[in-house]
């Protein structure tokens, strides 16, 4: 068990700011129940706050008598809450500001005001989450679609915490026999087997190697796919992007040079938010703006990871096309040909196009919308052919943080493998093996230093 939080009671309003009907105030720590008596008045006797059951009254300012709310007030006991604090959950009716009102006369009565992702980590302290799991209710919190909202859910019932404490187990059964051959070599065991070290060894990074390849996987539903729309001036793409999201964002017009910034939306596809960026057109820039939007252009495409390269069949492909197919050879991103005006006469055939070396090609009008249906259901199979599996549920999410962790597993397991084989005294056998095991305690909060700590927590919002 780690140490329960003690200390001060805290308090924030834990619902989103906005018109929501409902809000709720939360306050959590030994002196929960004290400030509740004070400012709560139940309209039906008794007067008494039974834990876990909810209380319909008022809340009202001690000070002046002031009724502030009509409410309902829970008050739930220690150590059956989140923080295993005693809590007290007030739900208010009357908005935003009444929300600050209560709050204000909570901490008027001796409460702080809770910091950023305090409730969470006072629940971690308490022992009662772990830290992966702490992490995911932030995932929650934050989840952009429909699927980062599937892997945070599964990370919260605790999927990466009991990957983590199978390995942490079969690290235990390889360390066991080292260390009892170090600590009793007056008695009469035998050593470990380099043999049978080897090959724990050897299973266990592969499942590291597992877990890491989820990373990428995670990453996509968490951070959106980078979708680039390249290509020369007047093509078509901010017409493609204007599609694709169903209203006119980026402006378009007949004249080339007409984008010059880069403009970004999220578009959720199949459950895949893909994060599309319109952006000057890769020509030969005219003036300073426009030279500056090639850049940044340039920058964002190079780092995309998706790239829907444009070309103008109305027109004949010239230099400038050609020069930007090699540019994205060379950048090596995922990349589908789209080729746009399809609704006027053809300059030059699809098939006849030595494009770059593209995932598919696709031909479409911008303007009446044709293919562009192909398009998108293209868009996904690439990301999900390419990248994710669709079998979400049987993905292990990690974040940055748990990737770091696990590449220091695996240099450690890779380190310990080398040693085996070159006949590494047992000392740095043991050694390794007690790297891995901090590591990975790391991942669940075992070990975490508390930098790192402040630094996840500080992440949530106040009131979570
Ligand atoms: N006929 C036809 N015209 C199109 C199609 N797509 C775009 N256009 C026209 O082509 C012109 C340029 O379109 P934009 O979407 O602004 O092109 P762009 O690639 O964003 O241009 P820049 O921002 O200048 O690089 C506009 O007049 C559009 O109406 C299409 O599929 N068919
Ligand atoms: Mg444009």
């Amino acid at each position: 068990m780690r140490r329960p939080s003690e200390g001060d009671t805290i308090a924030a309003i834990a619902t989103p700011f906005g018109e929501g009907g409902l809000g709720v105030v939360r306050i959590s720590g030994p002196r929960a129940l004290e400030i509740a008596r004070r400012i709560f008045r139940p309209r039906r006797p008794p007067e008494e706050l039974p834990s876990h059951r909810p209380r319909y009254g008022d809340i009202v300012d001690p000070r002046t008598g002031e009724v502030i709310d009509e409410v309902l007030l829970t008050y739930m006991r220690a150590p059956k809450t989140y923080t295993r604090e005693d809590v007290v959950e007030i739900s208010g009716h009357g908005g935003y500001l009444v929300l600050e009102r209560i709050l204000e006369v909570v901490l008027q009565q001796g409460a702080r005001e809770a910091l950023p992702g305090e409730f969470t980590k006072r629940a971690f302290l308490a022992g009662r989450i772990d830290l992966a799991q702490a992490e995911a209710v932030l995932d929650l919190i934050q989840a952009r679609s429909e699927e980062a909202l599937k892997l945070a859910q599964h990370q919260l019932r605790g999927r990466l915490s009991e990957e983590v404490e199978a390995l942490k187990r079969r690290v235990l059964e390889l360390l066991v026999p080292v260390e009892a051959w170090i600590d009793m070599p007056e008695e009469d065991i035998p050593p470990p087997s380099r043999q049978e070290l080897r090959h724990g060894a050897e299973e266990l990074l592969e499942r590291v190697e597992e877990l890491l390849q989820g990373y990428h996987q995670g990453e996509i539903y968490r951070e959106g796919v980078r979708t680039a729309i390249l290509g020369k001036a007047n093509v078509g793409k901010s017409s493609l992007f204007n599609r694709l999201l169903g209203r006119p964002r980026a402006i378009v017009t007949p004249l080339p040079g007409t984008t010059t910034d880069v403009i970004e939306e999220t578009l959720v596809l199949a459950g895949i938010p893909f994060r599309l960026m319109d952006m000057a057109g890769m020509s030969s820039p005219r003036d300073l703006v426009e030279e500056e939007g090639v850049k940044l252009a340039r920058e964002q495409a190079k780092q995309a990871d998706l790239l829907l390269l444009m070309v103008d069949r109305s027109r004949p492909l010239d230099e400038e096309d050609r020069r930007l197919f090699e540019k994205v050879d060379r950048w090596g991103r995922p990349t589908l040909l789209v080729v746009n005006k399809i609704d006027l006469p053809a300059a030059f055939s699809e098939e006849a196009v030595e494009g770059p070396r593209t995932v598919a090609t696709f031909s479409i009008s911008a303007l009446t919308g044709e293919g562009v249906k192909e398009l998108s259901e293209g868009m996904v199979e690439a990301v999900l052919k390419g990248r994710v599996k669709r079998e979400t549920a049987e993905l292990v999410p990690l974040n940055l943080r748990h990737k770091r962790v696990l590449e220091g597993v695996r240099a450690s397991l890779e380190g310990l493998l080398e040693g085996l084989r070159g006949g590494m005294d047992w000392d740095l056998v043991a050694l390794e093996l007690k790297n891995s095991l901090d590591l990975l305690g790391e991942i669940v909060g075992e070990t975490t230093p508390e930098e790192v700590l402040e630094e996840i927590f500080s992440r949530f919002c106040v009131g979570k």
